[in-house]
């Protein structure tokens, strides 16, 4: 028997060392682990994945290290004073009147005229992110960073055969509260789109588990715009197309998700079954930041297309500066209402991550292509090329390896 095995592996051969193979096995073997799950939950080995999310980050950090504004509303970002200073995140105390990260520091002000202003510490934020790091890599080395105070962790085959994710998840805010004397939330379940979304639920200090057989209801009552990459404006789309929650999404069939959604919608119609194979990905390197904003109407005036730039300079600014990093390129992005899109591009001597110069080299790549020509539906700024000081921030502070925006 053994030998017609090795036998049949000799004949296979050729087949084997293809690359076609392997992404052929990858198939079958999503294929079988999907069926088994849907047919005999018990019977699969499932992965254990926990989400860890700071609560009010930069302002816990803030609350921690001065008394005084402990169980103060607390804004941290730039002044209310100043023009386009934006709030990059509150206390839970500020929050309860209605202040939000990324709001104008001025509507902040005036909806809780209390709110203590704070300027941001980056070094101090990055100096906690790889505290935490390293409480995390006491249990797993599969460790995904999502931002300064967010990351996944692949804890299936743990460091301390533990074995349970609920315990794991637990010792890690214990240990977070004791040596970093902040609080975290956590969510612990099956894959990464689940375990974000439970991560979530019970913030601050929340601990939740969502295990197999809750996935499929828990995934049919959530709301659409809080599916992963469902932005606004696709949010928007499928209500007016009757599509309210994950229920709803499940009632389409694949080719019409595809049809409406692109590529994202064969995503939409596995998450919406609760299905979502992405791996926990170690090693991620920044290559870009950016934001973009497709607009609830065309734009077809200057005036209103150099507003809009400034406000997605703005968010990348307090991107590259949430991540501490510089860009030598800078990349203007259009889109318009025929859907055709273009690219320009910018490179600077040094790297920045200035709000003037970005706004500026966005505006100039802009009016270079004629802009009131045409009605555009969608602006965007990249920076790129982080060159030599990603490779020494690499070098130096190894785990700080962050996801694209
Ligand atoms: N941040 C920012 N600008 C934004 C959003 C966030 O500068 N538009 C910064 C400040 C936050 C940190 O990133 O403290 C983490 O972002 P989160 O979205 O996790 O928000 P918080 O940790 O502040 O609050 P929560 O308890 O809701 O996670
Ligand atoms: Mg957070």
């Amino acid at each position: 028997m053994v030998l017609q095995v090795l036998h049949a592996l000799h004949l296979l051969r050729p087949f084997l060392v293809t690359p076609g193979f392997y992404t052929f096995v990858e198939f079958i073997k999503i294929v079988f682990r999907q069926k088994d799950f849907m047919e005999n939950p018990s019977s699969v080995t499932y992965r254990k994945i926990i989400h860890i999310d700071m609560d009010a980050f930069y302002a816990s950090v803030e609350q921690r290290d001065n008394p005084e504004l402990r169980g103060k509303p607390l804004a941290v970002g730039g002044s209310p004073e100043g023009r386009g200073g934006v709030v990059a995140t509150a206390s839970y105390e500020a929050r309860k009147f209605g202040v939000r990260s990324a709001m104008p520091s001025k509507q902040a002000k005036q909806l809780c005229p209390e709110v203590i202003f704070v300027r941001p510490r980056f070094a101090v934020y990055k100096e906690v992110s790889q505290g935490i790091r390293e409480i995390f890599s006491r249990y797993t080395d599969l460790i995904e960073p999502l931002s300064l105070d967010e990351a996944y962790l692949d804890v299936t085959q743990d460091k301390q055969n533990i074995g349970s994710a609920i315990e794991i998840a637990k010792l890690i805010k214990q240990a977070i509260k004791e040596e970093l004397q902040l609080t975290a939330s956590a969510g612990v379940s099956i894959n990464k789109f689940v375990a974000k979304i439970a991560s979530d639920m019970n913030k601050p200090d929340g601990l939740t588990f969502i295990g197999p057989s809750a996935i499929e209801a828990f995934m049919e009552e959530l709301p659409v715009e809080k599916f992963f990459g469902v932005g606004k404006v696709t949010a928007d789309k499928m209500k007016k197309m009757g599509l309210f929650t994950g229920a709803d999404l499940k009632g389409l069939p694949e080719e019409e998700m595809i049809k409406h959604f692109g590529k994202a919608g064969r995503f939409y119609y596995l998450i919406a079954r609760g299905i979502d194979d992405r791996e926990v990905q170690p090693n991620r390197e920044t290559k870009s930041i950016g934001a973009e904003d497709t607009f609830a109407y065309d734009l077809t005036e200057i005036d209103e297309m150099y507003i809009e730039l400034d406000k997605i300079a703005q968010t990348v600014c307090n991107r590259l500066q949430h991540y501490q990093l510089k860009g030598r390129t800078i990349t203007l992005k259009i889109k318009y209402s025929d859907f055709k899109q273009i690219t320009r591009n910018q490179s600077l001597t040094e790297p920045v991550n200035d709000f003037k110069t970005i706004t500026d080299i966005a505006k100039k790549l802009l009016l270079a292509t004629d802009p009131e020509s045409k009605r555009i539906r969608l602006l965007g700024v990249t920076l790129s090329n982080f060159g030599e000081m990603a490779a020494r921030q690499k070098q130096t502070d190894h785990p700080d390896q962050l996801l694209l925006f």
